[in-house]
C-alpha cells in the first residue's frame, strides 16, 4: 500500500518530480524571470520534460494545473520575509488538493526550529487525512532554525531522511550531503521511505548538478524533486533531458 501511494509519480521506482512553490517561499524579484514568472511555462516544461510530478501552491494549481503531469499540493507555506525561527503553517486542506486533482500532498517541516513541534503534530493530521484518501504524503524535512549549524552534514540529512520515516511520510525530499557515501546512510535512515534531493539555488554549471544527481542514485536515492536548476536554465529541455538520463537511464 506504502509504494502504491508514490506509484503515480514513479517510473521503475524513481522519480522526477519539478518543485515550483519558490513564488512564495522567495518571492518573485528573488528567483524569477520573465520566462519563468509565467506558471504556464513551468507547466509546461513539467510536460514536454517528461517529470514524474509538479509541486504548486494551492493558487497555481487551480489556474495553471494542466492535467498532463501527476500533482503534488504543497499544503503548507510560509514567505521570506518574517525573521526568527522558522515555521510553515498548513494553508489548504487535503480534501481541496483532492478536489484539484493532486495524487500527493507536500508538507515543509524545519527539524531542528524552536517551532518544530507544530510542524510535526500538523504533518501527523496531515499525513493521516492524505492516507484516507490514498494520496501520497511527502514531507519536505529541511533542519533549520539558530539549533542547526550545518544542515548538509551527513548526521543532520540522515536524521532527516529519518523523521519522515518515523512520521509516515511516502518519501521525503532532503538537502544533499556532498558525497554519495554519506547520502546513503540517509537512504538506510529512510529505510525504504523515497528519498529525493531537493535542488537549491542554481548550480554554478548543468555538470557540478548532475554530479549531485548521479551521487544520489548511486546512493540508492529515488530521484529528485527540484526547480531553479531546472526552470532558471536557459535550456530546461536540455537540463529535463540530462535529468532523465540520470535518474531513469533514458
Ligand atoms: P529548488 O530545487 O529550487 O531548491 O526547490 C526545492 C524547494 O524545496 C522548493 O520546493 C522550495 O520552494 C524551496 O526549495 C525552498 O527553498 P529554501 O531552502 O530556500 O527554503
Amino acid at each position: 500500500m506504502r509504494r502504491e501511494r508514490m506509484e503515480p509519480f514513479l517510473k521503475g521506482g524513481k522519480g522526477m518530480l519539478l518543485a515550483y512553490d519558490q513564488g512564495l517561499e522567495h518571492g518573485p524579484s528573488t528567483d524569477f524571470d520573465d520566462r519563468n514568472i509565467d506558471p504556464s511555462f513551468v507547466m509546461d516544461v513539467a510536460a514536454k520534460g517528461g517529470f514524474t510530478g509538479v509541486v504548486f501552491q494551492k493558487g497555481v494549481a487551480e489556474r495553471f494545473y494542466s492535467g498532463k503531469v501527476p500533482l503534488i499540493v504543497k499544503v503548507n507555506g510560509k514567505t521570506s520575509l518574517p525573521k526568527g525561527e522558522p515555521v510553515s503553517r498548513q494553508v489548504c486542506s487535503v480534501e481541496h488538493a483532492v478536489s484539484m486533482g493532486a495524487k500527493g500532498v507536500g508538507y515543509t517541516i524545519y527539524l531542528g526550529s524552536g517551532l518544530e513541534a507544530e510542524m510535526l503534530s500538523e504533518f501527523g493530521r496531515v499525513q493521516e487525512a492524505a492516507h484516507e484518501r490514498g494520496l501520497a504524503a511527502i514531507a519536505w524535512v529541511y533542519p533549520r532554525g539558530a539549533a542547526v549549524q550545518n544542515d548538509v552534514s551527513k548526521e543532520i540529512v540522515s536524521y532527516a531522511a529519518r523523521a519522515g520515516l518515523e512520521l509516515g511520510a511516502d518519501a521525503v525530499k532532503v538537502k544533499y550531503t556532498g558525497d554519495s557515501e554519506s547520502f546513503s546512510w540517509a537512504v538506510k535512515a529512510a529505510a525504504g521511505v523515497k528519498v529525493f534531493m531537493s535542488g537549491g539555488p542554481k548550480a554554478p554549471t548543468d555538470e557540478a548538478f548532475l554530479e549531485q544527481v548521479q551521487g544520489v542514485m548511486r546512493a540508492g536515492g529515488a530521484g529528485v524533486a527540484v526547480g531553479r536548476n531546472v526552470w532558471q536554465n536557459q535550456d530546461p529541455q536540455g537540463m529535463a533531458a540530462k535529468l532523465r538520463a540520470a535518474i531513469f537511464g533514458a
